[in-house]
């Protein structure tokens, strides 16, 4: 295992609830360091381009009018093997399916709107991290 660094975003639904603060102690308790944030309203445009992926999900359109309903908070994780731990810590994209203990069990309100977003490879954790943030942004 060695140190990386990992893209959360705190998403509309639970800046909504005011729950920024809880879920940022979830990382911080199991180990994980928050390196770099920022809260942000997305646009259309950035929504789209961040998830390009799913463009031909039949929920992309409306994945991209939750991600810009309301305020989102974007951070680096970081910590050893942070990609695999922040997925465990997140839980299941489907809160019904997620386990005990995990941020989308106990915050997420539907499949859609399941609070946290995380980088699901460290390719993917490098191409997302720069997408919002610069190297200075970055303190770890
Ligand atoms: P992940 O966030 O667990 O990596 P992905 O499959 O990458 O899950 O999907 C990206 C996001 O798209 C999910 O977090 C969720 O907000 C939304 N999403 C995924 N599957 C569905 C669905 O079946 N219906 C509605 N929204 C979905
Ligand atoms: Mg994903």
């Amino acid at each position: 295992m060695a140190v990386q660094r990992t893209l959360s975003i705190i998403k509309p639904d639970a800046t909504r609830r005011n729950l920024t603060g809880a879920i940022n102690q979830r990382f911080e308790e199991k180990g994980l360091r928050i390196v770099a944030q920022k809260r942000m309203w997305l646009t259309d445009e950035q929504a789209k381009q961040f998830y390009a992926v799913h463009a031909e999900r039949p929920f992309y359109g409306e994945l991209v009018d939750f991600m810009t309903s309301g305020p989102v908070v974007v951070q680096v994780l970081q910590g050893e093997d942070a990609v695999a731990k922040n997925r465990e810590i997140m839980g299941a994209t489907n809160p019904a399916n997620a386990d005990d203990g995990t941020i989308r069990k106990d915050f997420a309100e539907s499949i859609e709107a399941n609070s946290v977003h995380g980088s699901d490879s460290e390719d993917n954790a490098k191409i997302e991290v720069a997408f919002f943030f610069s190297e200075t942004e970055i303190v770890g």
